[in-house]
């Protein structure tokens, strides 16, 4: 049984996160209270009283509530116990008190003794206290009340979760070639510096399939330019690469720069296709080239106009991007700047006392991401201006989509990789996400992995983390605990910033551990790629939390650092320095797989029950559940050349008989739904 029902309030801007609109239900909303009141609240002690007006949706939770959901963002896999924000946000420090990230994933499970989920199709800003003002309720309060709620339910948070997908429509299916492992590192220059990369990676025979460019690429960080003295012959670099079976994965970033003679500004200006400032003015943002437009991605005929631009770099042999700073990320506004300025200035020469240097500091350290800017400039949505505030959540979601439609035109036959920093739910039909800049940092590998399942809640089921991290300097145990999780995620990239220690796998000493390990992923495969073709297809999970598998295990349920991998396998992985490996809680009996390459591989069944797992950085662990097959085959240097169909072999837990439905097809094209590609893979 499962059933959907919209509510609607006020009068909700349309965002097409969902697809076919369900005719509003005439009821009241179920589970919630809507709360209107005034109350008092004092600051402190000696602060005066202020009467504060109150509206929100409130629900009561018993003890046993858990919350799942949310997408991408800070805290755990069940989400009680905070308060987060869906405010798709430019911010490098992902730590616990932040309460948003980059993507606004309005959607979430409700897990108690009444289970239900629960989708607010909301633009704006959108305050979510999950246990937070109190421990037992939730509050949901919007900026505006003008939204659509969608309530499910069904037998199980499985099926709630499908159910939602369908809602949302398909999630993007990238070509084949983009689960291969890409390098990236903020700061390669030059046609020179990415032949290092890739003599790195293939000379110590570690494979390798995609090398991304960042802004550095770029002439004077312009959208759709190439600089053309450190890339002097772009096309025939991208098909000399092409010849080593590397992909380049070139950036573009939101802004476009304001330069007389640059065509992408001058047709923008001319077209009318920039957002706006209160005056009817193209609005004025600072980002990496300096002063820049926002195209205005939420009007149809600009968001086509964007688009087509992507040509220009498909036309040079481009075949993937990933879509920055589109939350959007603004490091100043012209008009805010001059204010701050004027400020500082009649501070000059002023003795000031710390609340006066506190406030100098708050005025620079305020320029960036200014929630008053986000205020200031305007969409043309259907004819309509819309102050951006009001539609903030779409813009990573517009900039994408206008990527999409245009490849859908100009390459129907082809898939493009794309995945976006920002995000809003309906943008996950038309590319991925990867989860920003994370850190060197132990506890942001465990992050990620807790994202993954939720994130593929909503949607998003192509991502992955700056493998190694991108912030801070790392290590290289660090980074081989990293890869030994980003074997297992769609996208398997090791990024890292500008000024932090480079950190390619060929740097190290442990050359052949690296080697072997992405092996894994490549020998690993089928199942991977197959397990991804048929969430996508499907509308489900491609990871769960042990939480949705097994609801009647105490023990699962509370389980927040191992995660279910498509249908056969479950996997654990180390997330803490010098640990010579983890506690699993296994379910059901598993096998034990230990992987040192796809040529040694140790096996062992366990029964139900804790285990301490030992693993060293060598190692791959994961387990298979029983009846379950996992093909693989052995590994090659890039996708093309990993597998020939008649050297698949298979990994099962056969107590009696095991089965598997193998997926696969060519890849590139679209041909989805060809019964061709199924094949039932058996063991007696
Ligand atoms: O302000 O293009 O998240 O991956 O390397 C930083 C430079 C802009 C942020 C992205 C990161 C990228 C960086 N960008």
């Amino acid at each position: 049984m499962s059933r959907i029902r919209r509510f609607s309030i006020g009068n909700p801007i349309d965002t097409e996160a969902v697809l076919k609109k369900l005719p509003k239900d005439k009821g009241g909303i179920p589970y919630f209270q809507r709360i209107q009141k005034m109350e008092v609240e004092k600051f402190s002690e000696d602060s005066q009283e202020t009467m504060v007006q109150r509206d929100y949706l409130s629900y009561v939770m018993g003890p046993e509530v858990k919350i799942y959901g949310l997408g991408e963002n800070v805290r755990g896999i069940d989400k009680r116990g905070w308060v987060y924000e869906s405010n798709c946000t430019d911010d490098p420090n992902h730590t616990e008190g932040k309460h948003a990230l980059y993507g606004a994933h309005n959607f979430f499970v409700v897990a108690g003794k009444e289970t239900f989920g629960v989708f607010l199709d909301y633009p704006g800003k959108l305050t979510l206290d999950f246990g937070y003002t109190r421990m037992d309720e939730i509050h949901i309060t919007p900026e505006e009340w003008n939204l659509d709620l969608y309530f499910l339910e069904g037998d199980t948070i499985l099926e709630i979760v499908k159910e939602f997908r369908r809602l949302v429509g398909r999630s993007y299916i990238p070509p084949r070639w983009a689960f291969g492992y890409g390098q990236s590192r903020w700061g390669y220059q030059s046609e020179a510096d990415i032949r290092a990369v890739v003599k790195g990676y293939r000379e110590n025979q570690i494979p390798l399939d995609a090398v991304y460019l960042d802004i550095d690429y770029m002439e004077e960080f312009k959208d759709f330019t190439v600089d053309q003295e450190r890339f002097p012959n772009f096309s025939d670099f991208v098909e000399e690469m092409k010849q080593e079976h590397i992909h380049l994965v070139p950036i573009i970033d939101a802004g476009v720069k304001i330069e007389e003679g640059y065509q992408v500004y001058e047709e923008g200006v001319k077209k009318d296709y920039f957002c706006k400032d209160q005056e009817g003015k193209d609005f004025v943002g600072a980002v990496w080239p300096g002063k820049v437009h926002f195209p205005d991605v939420l009007n149809k005929n600009a968001r086509k106009w964007f688009g087509k631009k992507y040509k220009y770099l498909l036309d040079q042999g481009i075949e993937g991007f990933w879509n920055d700073m589109n939350e959007p990320a603004i490091f100043y506004s012209e008009k805010n700047l001059e204010q701050v300025m004027k400020k500082i200035k009649s501070m000059k020469y002023k003795n000031m006392d710390m609340w006066e240097v506190f406030a100098f500091r708050d005025l620079v350290n305020g320029l960036a991401n200014n929630p008053e800017d986000y205020k200031s400039f305007y969409h043309k949505i259907n004819g309509t201006s819309v102050r951006h505030d009001k539609v903030h959540n779409l813009y990573g979601y517009g900039m994408t989509r206008a990527a999409g439609e245009a490849f859908e035109e100009l390459e129907p036959e082809k898939r493009i990789l794309m995945f976006s920093r920002a995000s809003y739910i309906g943008m996950h039909r038309y590319g991925g996400v990867w989860m920003g800049d994370n850190q060197s940092w132990w506890s942001h590998l465990l992050l990620n992995l807790k994202m993954l399942p939720s994130l593929n809640m909503c949607g998003f089921l192509y991502t992955g983390a700056d493998l190694g991290g991108f912030g801070s300097d790392v290590t290289e145990d660090l980074l081989l605990r990293w890869l030994a999780l980003g074997i297992f995620t769609p996208l398997m990239r090791n990024h890292s910033a500008l000024g932090t220690r480079e950190q390619e796998c060929y740097r190290f000493t442990q050359t052949e551990t690296f080697r072997k390990l992405i092996g894994i992923r490549y020998g690993l495969m089928p199942y991977l790629y197959s397990e991804y073709m048929k969430a996508a297809l499907r509308d489900e999970l491609l990871f769960s939390p042990l939480a949705f598998v097994y609801p009647e295990d105490d023990h699962a349920r509370e389980v927040e650092d191992q995660l279910l991998l498509g249908e056969s396998i479950m996997i654990a992985p180390v997330y803490t320095q010098n640990a010579k490996g983890r506690y699993v809680y296994l379910p059901e009996p598993m096998k034990l797989v230990r992987m040192r390459s796809v040529e040694e591989i140790e096996t062992e069944v366990l029964e139900k029950g804790h285990y301490y797992v030992e693993v060293p950085l060598e190692e791959v662990v994961f387990f298979i559940r029983p009846g379950k097959i996992v093909p693989y085959t052995k590994s090659g240097q890039f996708v093309e050349e990993e597998y020939q169909e008649k050297d698949i072999r298979l990994l099962h837990f056969a107590e009696e008989k095991a089965e598997y439905e193998w997926y696969q097809d060519d890849g590139y094209g679209k041909d989805y739904e060809n019964p061709k590609h199924y094949r039932k893979l058996q063991v007696k």
